[in-house]
This record gives structure tokens, C-alpha cells and sequence, in this order.
């Protein structure tokens, strides 16, 4: 078994708790003294840095928001002085300013470490060479990625996102046995890699680690299937660190959480209080290292559960389930809560499509409609051109039964539907409220 750091990731649950206590208590002190949006809101709650004494206490603490960020904006929130930093990130959300980032070189060798643990548990060594198909930049994936596996020892191939056709010739030119990249754009190589006649057998490649937006197990299996790969998630958000705050090993059944440096709880989103043990609600983490922009109970909006019992690979770190949506991707269709990851199950249950799929919203006379174009796969497309009606209705029907909800299903020609470089988007919203 596999390892990058054993002493942490294999720690006794009850010394792990011990460290995050102490940890916590240091990091609140440095907001305190740092950062004065913390001190206000400290203030504002009654509470200063001598109330926590450990990770009991941690509910004590101000939730912090995307708005705070916002608020604050570039800089404000960071708990050292720009002079001090070695990296600014930033990451571009759906409104408004970007969420801007700041690592110390402290913090840029914790974020490659927990790369590097996270990379190790999903089966890539110091002799393997990876393809990093994460954008570079501001973006937290490429260059996350990168520095993390060139810890590890990898040769790194930065191929950055974009020009498909490049990637295909690096991949068959180079031969590496690991890429890293979004799972959806992961599928679009592989279609472009059998569209070259290439089979799995012929593809270098051996694992891929998929992450940054939500995807399913059905799309994990085609991606395994089709790149010949053990496809694993890594999970991360750049207010956070970026990926590798959680990443699977070779089980691949939740994504081990760094907790030695970051503290997770799951809070219902309308309460704001603690979910009970293993229920599903949104996550909230902490940061208890980090120098330059250390986080207080940051509310991510992703909503998934947490496994705690010890995984058969040994590491006692607690477990993320993959996210299956944000709280504010969450679409209201006639009073009905929606996520596209739920339409993504009732597409791969039916069968006869692609991954590529589009969730059309709007609003005609005061009525919420909502269509799910798929594209149809290219076996169905050249075999059935005539049952095109029968498999619409089966899958209006599945996501009838698995929403609650008629919607309009269209199947449209392969290769149709916008490609994504990055993480994809799968809804347009014309309702004007
Ligand atoms: O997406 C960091 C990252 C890069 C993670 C590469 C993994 C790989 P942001 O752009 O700040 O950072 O977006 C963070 O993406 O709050 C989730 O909603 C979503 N997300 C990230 N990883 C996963 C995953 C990067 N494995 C936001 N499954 C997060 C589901 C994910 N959603």
C-alpha cells in the first residue's frame, strides 16, 4: 500500500481531532489579529479567539460567505500582507468579481503536498509521466495539478486546456499513463481518440484523476471503459486551497479528506446547523494551515455527505461522497428542486445517448417549461434512426419518475451540443423573474 504521508493520512482519529484542535486554535487567533472583516464579525458574535479551545467549538464561529469575499475585495480578507505572498489565484463566478486567492510559499508546498497524497491514492507513482489538460492561469486545476505531481516526482506534460487536436498528438506522441483534466472534457478526448479509429488498448493511459464539476458514476464507467483507465475524483475549490482538499484512493469510494489541514462540516443550508453524522447538506470547511488566506467555516454551497468509518486502503481520513450539485445550481421547476446531476442519472439509466446534454429553462405564460436536448450516441444514431420517439419517451418517462416532473425531451444528432474545455455548463435559464 501506498502512501505519501502515512503518519497523516493513516493518524489515529483522536490525535488527528488533537492536532485540528490545535491548529483551529492558532488559525482563529491569526484572523483575529489579521484580518479585520474576522475581528468584526468575531466581535459582532461576542466571540474572541480565547472561546476555542478546540474543535467543539468550531460552531461558535462566524459562517464565512462568497459575499465576504466579494466584499472585500481583491485583497482584504487575506491575513498577510501582499508583500508576503508567492501566488494569487482567482476564480470567475456566475456574477460580479472574481473570488481572488493568496498562497504564502508555505501554503504552495501544503497544496502540492495534498496533491501529491491525492495523486498517490488514486495509483500515480514518481516514474509516471502526466498529461495536465486543466487550464493554466488563475485557475486553480493546471497549475494545482502540476506542482502537486511534480512533487510526487511525475514528469509533467503542462498541456494547459484547448486545441483538442494538440492534446490527441501529445497523448499518442508522449505515452503518459496519467492526464488530469475535467471529466467532461475527458470524454470529449476520448471521442476524439476512437474517432481516430484508436481503441483503449491502444491508449497509453492508466488513470486519469477527473474533477472541478460534479460527474457520475455512469459517466466514471464510460470513461473507463472508453479511455481504458481507472478514472478517480479529486475535489477542491480555490477559496479553500484548490484540488486536493479531497481526492479517492484506488477504492473509490469517497475522496479522502486532507483534514489535517482542512476541518469539514455538513450544515443544513436553511437551519445553518450541523446535519447529523453521514447526512447529506451542504459543506463548510476551514482551513486550519494556511498562511496567507485562511478561510473560517466557508460555506462552499456544494451539497454531499461525508463517509467517517476508516477505508479498507488505511487511511483514516474522513470521506467526501461526490458532490452531486450546488445548492445555487439547483434549479426550481414548478415549485420542483432540480439538479442537473439528476438528469445526467436518468439519461445514463435510459441509455442510447452521449453525455452531452443541455437543460433548457423558461417561462411562457407564467408557466415554468424545461427541454432536455441529449445528444443521441453514435450506435443508436446509425442503428435506430426510427425509435427516435420510443427512446424520448423512455426517458421522458425516467425523468418523470425520478423528478417528479414532465419535461420535453429532444434527441439531437452526435456532435451537435456545445464542447467545454473546461467545466461544462449544461443549463440555459431565459426565465425572467
Ligand atoms: O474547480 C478546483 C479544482 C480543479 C478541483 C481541478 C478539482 C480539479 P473552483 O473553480 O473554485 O475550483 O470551483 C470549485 O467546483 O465548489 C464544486 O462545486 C466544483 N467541484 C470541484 N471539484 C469537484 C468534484 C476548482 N470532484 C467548485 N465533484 C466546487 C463535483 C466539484 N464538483
Amino acid at each position: 500500500m501506498n502512501y505519501w504521508n502515512k503518519q497523516m493520512e493513516c493518524m489515529e482519529t483522536a490525535e488527528r481531532r488533537k492536532l485540528q484542535s490545535e491548529r483551529l486554535r492558532d488559525v482563529v487567533r491569526r484572523v483575529y489579529d489579521n484580518v479585520p472583516a474576522y475581528r468584526r464579525k468575531m466581535d459582532e458574535k461576542g466571540i474572541s479567539p480565547d472561546d476555542i479551545s478546540g474543535i467543539d467549538d468550531i460552531t461558535k464561529l462566524p459562517f464565512t460567505l462568497k459575499t465576504d469575499l466579494r466584499d472585500n475585495y481583491p485583497f482584504g480578507m487575506f491575513a498577510k500582507p501582499v508583500s508576503e505572498l508567492a501566488r494569487i489565484h482567482a476564480s470567475s463566478g456566475t456574477t460580479g468579481k472574481q473570488t481572488v486567492v493568496g498562497y504564502t510559499s508555505g501554503d504552495l508546498d501544503i497544496w502540492a503536498e495534498c496533491v501529491a497524497r491525492g495523486l498517490v491514492s488514486c495509483g500515480v507513482t514518481s516514474e509516471s509521466m502526466i498529461h495536465v489538460a486543466y487550464g493554466y492561469g488563475l485557475f486553480t486545476g493546471g497549475l494545482g495539478l502540476h506542482d502537486g505531481a511534480e512533487k510526487l516526482g511525475c514528469a509533467v506534460v503542462p498541456a494547459s486546456s484547448g486545441n483538442t487536436a494538440r492534446q490527441v498528438t501529445l497523448i499518442e506522441d508522449f505515452q503518459p499513463d496519467a492526464i488530469c483534466c475535467t471529466p467532461s472534457y475527458a470524454l470529449f478526448l476520448a471521442e476524439e481518440l476512437r474517432k481516430k479509429g484508436r481503441t483503449p488498448d491502444d491508449i497509453s493511459l492508466k488513470v486519469g484523476i477527473f474533477g472541478a464539476e460534479p460527474w457520475s458514476e455512469a459517466m466514471r464507467v464510460d470513461l473507463e471503459k472508453n479511455l481504458g483507465i481507472k478514472a478517480c475524483d479529486i475535489y477542491g475549490l480555490s477559496e479553500i486551497m484548490g484540488p486536493g482538499v479531497a481526492c479517492e484512493c484506488e477504492y473509490r469510494n469517497g475522496m479522502h479528506i486532507q483534514e489535517d489541514h482542512f476541518i469539514v462540516e455538513v450544515i443544513d443550508p436553511v437551519t445553518e446547523k450541523p446535519v447529523a453524522p453521514g447526512e447529506s447538506g451542504e459543506l463548510v470547511f476551514t482551513t486550519i494551515t494556511k498562511e496567507g488566506f485562511p478561510l473560517i467555516r466557508y460555506r462552499t454551497r456544494d451539497i454531499s455527505r461525508i463517509i467517517y468509518e476508516k477505508c479498507e486502503c488505511g487511511r483514516t481520513t474522513a470521506r467526501l461522497v461526490k458532490p452531486s450539485g450546488r445548492s445555487d445550481d439547483m434549479l426550481i421547476i414548478r415549485g420542483v428542486n432540480v439538479f442537473p446531476s439528476q438528469v445526467e442519472t436518468a439519461l445514463m439509466d435510459v441509455g442510447g445517448t452521449s453525455p452531452y446534454y443541455l437543460i433548457y429553462v423558461d417561462r411562457i405564460d407564467n408557466h415554468d417549461v424545461m427541454e432536455v436536448q441529449v445528444e443521441m450516441n453514435e450506435s443508436f444514431f446509425s442503428d435506430k434512426i426510427s425509435d427516435i420517439n420510443t427512446l424520448e419517451s423512455a426517458i421522458k418517462a425516467r425523468l418523470a419518475s425520478l423528478l417528479g416532473l414532465s419535461v420535453k425531451v429532444k434527441l439531437v444528432e452526435p456532435g451537435t451540443l456545445p464542447r467545454f474545455e473546461g467545466k461544462a455548463k449544461h443549463v440555459v435559464d431565459s426565465r425572467k423573474i
